[in-house]
């Protein structure tokens, strides 16, 4: 069984988190979600809308996830791999490079973006919308 592993915060769901998740999981067999806690987004200055525990369910209702583990920390990445026998290492291209040092252990693949997306975005049109009318 090929198993891939991805990380995010995933928080207001959208399309551009829909299509890594269904390219990452077509990579292989068994997909693995390390969720970031909301602890670790204070750690990013991001707080998510949901909770862990709702963006978890929400993760796990997803038919290309077949798996979601917590992300507490920056440098748990290498023991989650080993831990989990992960094949396939996947990230958006935001990303780039910036796991590279996982090639010792799996393959590191990084995918390109979904344009015009981004939770940042939904937040900033909505918040236009209510200032505007
Ligand atoms: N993503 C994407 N297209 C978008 C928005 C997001 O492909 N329009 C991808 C990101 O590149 C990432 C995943 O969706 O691979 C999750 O995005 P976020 O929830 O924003 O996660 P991030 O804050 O990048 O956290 O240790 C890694 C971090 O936890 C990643």
């Amino acid at each position: 069984m090929k198993k891939v592993l991805t990380y995010g915060t995933f928080d207001l769901l959208h399309i551009g988190h829909i299509n890594i998740l269904q390219r990452a999981k077509d990579l292989g067999d068994h997909l693995t979600v390390g969720l970031s806690t909301d602890e670790f987004n204070a750690g990013k200055n991001k707080k998510a809308y949901h909770s862990y525990e709702n963006r978890k369910f929400i993760l796990e209702s997803i038919r290309f996830v077949d798996q979601v583990i917590p992300e507490t920390t920056w440098d748990q990445k290498i023991k989650d791999v080993v831990d989990n026998n992960i094949d396939v290492f996947v990230m958006g291209d935001d990303w780039e490079g910036k796991f590279d040092f996982l090639k010792e252990y799996c393959e590191v693949i990084y995918l390109p973006r979904t344009i015009g997306i981004s939770t940042t975005k939904i937040k900033d049109d909505l918040n236009s919308k209510v200032k505007n009318g």
